[in-house]
Formats: structure tokens, C-alpha cells, sequence
């Protein structure tokens, strides 16, 4: 088989890329490890900056977000008991949207279908092959066959875990990274969300998020010692510490039920450079990894599609070689902005083990400033919705 750019994953970053490069007529194939229906089970991001709704409605993918989503003018960050508003459409005219990322890959994959976009699902032991010459190949096992794909370009958008990453030889890459010393603890609930709006709230006993999906469909997380395991968490344990975490009167509003998702999820920052290596490119969480507290992880991935695609476009449909060739300078420019703020975020929201009675006094002098700041919540909702591509 031969195709023009071959895309390693078929999670947002890969969907989303395939997508746009089918409207612009360029060929793509996606190799993607797991089931569909596997991909499609993920409960992960739930908030899109604006620059990705505009990318969505671009690759025609727009429509069920527009009509489900719920576009959010601000959020709310709590400390000592008492929450204050961000007031993004006010601060900076942007907003967000709410909509989850399960979603996105649904809308993305069903437009992929429509398309008759090449999917191939289940394939094993991928393989990148000649990545430093100018006729690279990936070969992969399907149903016990060996198959190989010749192309032009390989995306890597397979992962913090996937094997484009590893493709690039150690004398190349580099990587920088800050393990944080506690996870999340998340669950998914049938329940009405507790807030019109997001809750981040900052507390001596942890960090807290309130969130949704939908006004029926709750997602809610609270910060846990990494040695936890979620079988130590009951339903009502996790509802008794949400409620000590959020401000009183969010907790008497908050409505329980039955978690129908409970998992904790480690938290990292990850960067690994060049996102390009001969005709390979790193794409999404195969070249970066955020903490969730800033909202940035799939919004990172649309933003490295946005860089790629438009130098993928410029090189077939305008013989134009330079965005390809300054992918990587282009997208880690936006990639280290997203992980100072998801970085700035964590700091400023989490219970640091070793940061004692001054550290949090610190925590909450910060967050006493933003509330009487113009300027300082400004800073705060420009780096949320999205600084610019
Ligand atoms: P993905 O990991 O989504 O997709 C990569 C795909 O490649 C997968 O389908 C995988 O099966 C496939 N793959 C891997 N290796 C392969 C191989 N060798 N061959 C073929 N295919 C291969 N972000 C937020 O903004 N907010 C959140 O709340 C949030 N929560 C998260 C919770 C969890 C548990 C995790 C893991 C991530 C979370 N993220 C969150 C980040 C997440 O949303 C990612 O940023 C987003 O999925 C990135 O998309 P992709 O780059 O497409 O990578
Ligand atoms: C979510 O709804 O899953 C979510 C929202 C905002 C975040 C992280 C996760 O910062």
C-alpha cells in the first residue's frame, strides 16, 4: 500500500490530522493499535479552548459539539473556603467549551467514516522504518499478516506510550519532564454538576475539580497520594473529601450518586524535542504530556495539528517546503507556553508534600491576588482559553 502521510494512532491528534488533510486532498492512513470501540470507552479532557472548537468546525466536525456542547464565559478557583469568578468573556472576549473528549473522538471518527478516511484498527507491532531518507516505510501485523505502507511523511500520534517517539535516536532527542507527587483521583457520575460553571478549588487537604460533561453528567476529582489504588475508594469516600474541598455552599448544592467511572491518573509535564526527526513527526501526547489542571493536554494535540497540517498543505498543495521544515520550532513554541501555565496551575492548586505552612500561605496569598487583580485574573484567563496559534 502506498499513501502520502502515514499516521501512527488513531486518537484525536491522528482523527483530527487525517481529517484535515482529506479536505485538502491529501492522502493519509491511520494505524491504530486498539479496537475502536476501545479508543471510543476513554474518559479523559472535558474542555476544548476556542482555537479548537474553530479547528473542529474547520474539519467539518463541528456540528454535534455546536449543538451539545456548552460554551463556559468563565470558572471558578476556591481557596480557604471561599471561590471567585474568572470572568473569561469579560477579562479577554473568549470562552471555552465545554465538551469531552470522548465526544470529539466519536464526532471524529464518524466524520473519518463519512469520508471513507482509512482507519485500520487493531494493528499490531507497528513499525517506523527510514525515517532519515526521503522513502520511509511503517509496516504493522493485521489478523496475523505482515503489511507495509510506503509514504511520504509519518505522524506520529500514537501516545505518551507509542513507538514514533522512541523511532528517534537517543543522540537526537531530548527530553525534559517533572513527575508531580500525587495523582487524581476521577469519577464520572450521573448527577447534575454541583456548578453552572468549573470549580478549582485549593484546600490544606488537596486539590479538588468540579466539572461536567453535560447538565445530567458530572466529572468530578480530587488529589490523591500517588501510592493510592482507586479499590481504596469508596463512592462515599470520595464524596465525603469532595466536600471538604470545595466551599460550603457548592458542598451542601453538591448532588451524589453511583460513580459509573472511577480511575486516578497520574500527573506529569513532558516535553520531548525535536517534534521532527527526518520525514517523522511527533504529534500530540507522543511529544508532550501536561498535567489536566490547566486543561491543555488535548487541546496541545489540536495544536500541533493545526502546525502540521498547515505545513503538510503548503508542501503538496504550494510546492512550500518551510512549514514543514520549522514544524517542530513552531509547535514547541505553543507547546512550552501550555506546559508553563499547566505547570503554574498545578502549583498553585495542589498540596505539595514538602511545602509545610508557608507554602500554603503562599498558595493562598497568590489566589487572594488574582481575586482582587484585574490584570493578574487577565494573565489567568488569557493563558486558559488559549493563547493564539
Ligand atoms: P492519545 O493517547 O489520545 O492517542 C494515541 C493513540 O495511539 C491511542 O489510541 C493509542 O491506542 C494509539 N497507539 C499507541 N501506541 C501505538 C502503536 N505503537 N501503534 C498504533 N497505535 C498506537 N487532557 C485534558 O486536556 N484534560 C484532561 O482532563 C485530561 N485527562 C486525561 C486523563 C488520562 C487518564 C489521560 C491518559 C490523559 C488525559 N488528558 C487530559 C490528556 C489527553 O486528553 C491527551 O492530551 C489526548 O488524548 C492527546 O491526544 P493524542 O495525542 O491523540 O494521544
Ligand atoms: C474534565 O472535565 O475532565 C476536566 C476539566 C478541566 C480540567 C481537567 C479536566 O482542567
Amino acid at each position: 500500500m502506498r499513501t502520502q502521510v502515514c499516521i501512527i494512532g488513531g486518537g484525536p491528534a491522528g482523527l483530527l490530522l487525517s481529517q484535515l488533510l482529506h479536505l485538502d486532498g491529501i492522502d493519509s492512513v491511520i494505524l491504530e493499535r486498539r479496537s475502536r470501540d476501545y479508543v471510543l470507552g476513554r474518559i479523559r479532557a472535558g474542555v476544548l479552548e476556542w482555537g479548537s472548537v474553530e479547528m473542529l468546525r474547520k474539519a467539518q466536525v463541528g456540528a454535534r459539539m455546536e449543538r451539545e456542547g456548552l460554551p463556559h464565559e468563565g470558572t471558578y478557583l476556591s481557596a480557604q473556603n471561599r471561590g471567585f469568578r474568572i470572568d473569561f468573556q469579560d477579562l479577554v472576549g473568549k470562552k471555552v467549551m465545554v465538551y469531552g473528549q470522548t465526544e470529539v473522538t466519536h464526532d471524529l471518527y464518524d466524520a473519518r467514516d463519512k469520508l471513507g478516511g482509512v482507519v485500520i484498527d487493531e494493528a499490531e507491532g507497528v513499525r517506523p522504518h527510514d525515517l532519515d531518507t526521503e522513502a520511509p516505510y511503517v509496516t504493522y501485523t493485521k489478523d496475523g499478516t505482515e503489511h507495509r505502507i510506503d509514504c511520504d511523511f509519518v505522524a506520529g500520534c500514537d501516545g505518551y506510550h507509542g513507538v514514533s517517539r522512541q523511532s528517534i535516536p537517543d543522540s537526537v532527542l531530548q527530553t525534559f519532564e517533572r513527575v508531580y507527587p500525587f495523582g487524581w483521583l476521577g469519577v464520572l457520575s450521573q448527577t447534575p454538576p454541583v456548578s453552572e460553571e468549573l470549580i478549582y478549588a485549593n484546600h490544606e487537604r488537596g486539590f479538588a475539580l468540579c466539572s461536567m460533561r453535560n447538565p445530567k453528567l458530572s466529572r468530578y476529582y480530587v488529589q490523591v497520594p500517588l501510592d493510592d489504588k482507586v479499590e481504596q475508594w469508596s463512592d462515599d469516600a470520595f464524596w465525603d473529601e469532595l466536600r471538604r474541598r470545595i466551599p460550603a455552599d457548592a458542598a451542601e448544592r453538591l448532588v451524589t450518586g453511583p460513580s459509573i467511572e472511577k480511575s486516578i491518573a497520574p500527573l506529569r509535564s513532558f516535553v520531548a524535542e525535536p517534534m521532527k526527526w527526518g520525514r517523522l513527526f511527533l504529534v500530540g501526547d507522543a511529544a508532550h504530556i501536561v498535567p489536566p489542571t490547566g486543561a491543555k493536554g488535548l487541546n496541545l494535540a489540536v495544536s500541533d495539528v493545526h502546525y502540521l497540517h498547515e505545513g503538510l498543505r503548503a508542501h503538496y498543495n504550494d510546492g512550500e517546503p518551510e512549514g514543514v521544515e520549522r514544524y517542530s520550532e513552531r509547535a514547541l513554541a505553543r507547546v512550552w507556553q501550555s506546559e508553563r501555565f499547566s505547570w503554574q496551575m498545578t502549583s498553585l492548586l495542589h498540596r505539595f508534600p514538602d511545602q509545610g505552612g508557608f507554602g500554603q500561605r503562599m498558595q493562598e496569598s497568590e489566589l487572594a491576588y488574582l481575586e482582587m487583580s484585574r490584570s493578574a485574573r487577565t494573565t489567568m484567563a488569557e493563558n486558559y482559553v488559549g493563547l493564539p496559534f
